[in-house]
């Protein structure tokens, strides 16, 4: 969908979601065009931009952010990467869409919102997609509207039929649970306090080390807990579920209940025959969060065309949420190795004028 006052975007990083981005912008998003692709593979940006017309390869990330063809960039690349293209892009005045992390540790998220909050301008969106879910959208406004009353816990369950061979246990919280982390965040509008990891039985058929699965709690400012199972080698599919218990009711999210059919199995004797019911449940985060992406980056892209007159770029979660995940899941990776609870190290916000 490309017209001529097109935001033109770079996506550097076309792996899985960067490919998957390139793909919804160029069939589904208005007033966006991908201008260039990058990836450390550049065969593989290559491939991609020869399916768009128009679209160019630039072989050096910063170089990519710094072209003067280029208005706004999505950061797919690996995390160790970002802080360095989330620097140029502030120096270029640029708006991002940087999926998760924000950088890979606590002080140097922290420094880029320190960054951005000395600019003036907010320039940083973060990926945590979940916040444009229709389920978890409409789990906010009935906590938000007062229909339950006070919001007293959250139970949470995170599985992924499997993860890529480089996970290792802290991946799990810093990679899978950090969605937790945002959610408990969005859904409570208060920071988490305190991290406490236990480690379950692990799954047999998990690879050799892994802890996995995991139970997390988190406490709040006001004194909410959260629990969550997450569990991501379970070999069966993507499942995220999401249940708030309130002072006049609880809700829940993530059923997967599209479809249900009742059917029989072949066994049993004719007179008896066995049943089983059930539906489908998706199979991805890519499919479980496709609706909810294609808004991220609508809304996104709506923002970042209007951020000259409006004085904002973002619409979504920016460098804030990212450093305050960062932060929690580094008491997580902390308390996972001890088994104790651990207390959230961040600093103030209202220390950081514009942050
Ligand atoms: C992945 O990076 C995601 O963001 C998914 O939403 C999550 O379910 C998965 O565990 C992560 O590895």
């Amino acid at each position: 969908m490309s017209g001529s006052n097109d935001l033109r975007i770079a996506v550097l990083g076309v792996g899985m979601m960067g490919a998957d981005h390139v793909a919804r912008i160029t069939e589904r998003i208005k007033g966006a065009t991908v201008a260039v692709v990058n990836d450390y593979f550049t065969e593989k940006a290559e491939q991609i931009a020869a399916g768009i017309p128009g679209c160019r390869v630039i072989g050096d990330p910063l170089d990519a952010i710094a072209d003067p063809d280029v208005d706004a960039v999505v950061l797919a690349t690996p995390g160790p990467t970002h802080e360095k293209q989330l620097l140029a892009c502030l120096e270029h005045g640029k708006p991002v869409m940087c999926e998760k992390p924000l950088t890979t540790d606590v002080a140097t998220s922290l420094e880029i919102v320190k960054r951005e909050a000395e600019l003036g301008k907010k320039l940083i969106q973060v990926g945590f997609m979940r916040r444009f879910d229709h389920e978890y959208e409409q789990l906010k406004s009935l906590i938000d509207d007062g229909t339950f009353g006070q919001v007293l816990l959250a139970h949470c369950v995170h599985r992924n039929p499997a993860v890529p061979p480089s996970f290792d246990s802290s991946m799990i919280v810093k990679d899978s649970l950090v969605h937790e982390v945002d959610v408990t965040r969005f859904l409570f509008d208060e920071e988490i306090t305190s991290v406490q990891i236990l480690r379950p039985a692990a799954n047999p058929g998990a690879p050799e080390g892994l802890q996995d699965p995991q139970i997390a709690f988190f406490t709040t400012e006001s004194g909410r807990h959260v629990d969550v199972e997450v569990f991501v080698t379970t070999g069966v599919a993507y499942e995220v579920r999401t249940e708030i218990v309130a002072e006049k009711g609880s809700a829940f999210i993530g059923l997967d209940v599209g479809l249900v059919r009742k059917f029989g199995t072949g066994a049993g004797n004719g007179r008896s025959g066995a049943g089983m019911s059930g539906g489908e449940i998706t199979p991805s985060f890519k499919e479980r969060f496709g609706q909810a992406y294609d808004v991220e980056i609508q809304r996104w892209v709506n923002a970042a065309r209007t951020g000259a007159e409006t004085g904002t770029y973002i619409d979504g979660p920016g460098a804030w949420d990212g450093y305050a995940a960062a932060a929690v899941c580094a008491a997580g990776v902390q308390s996972l190795e001890t088994g104790e609870r651990v207390a959230v190290d961040m600093v103030d916000r209202s220390s950081i004028p514009g942050a």
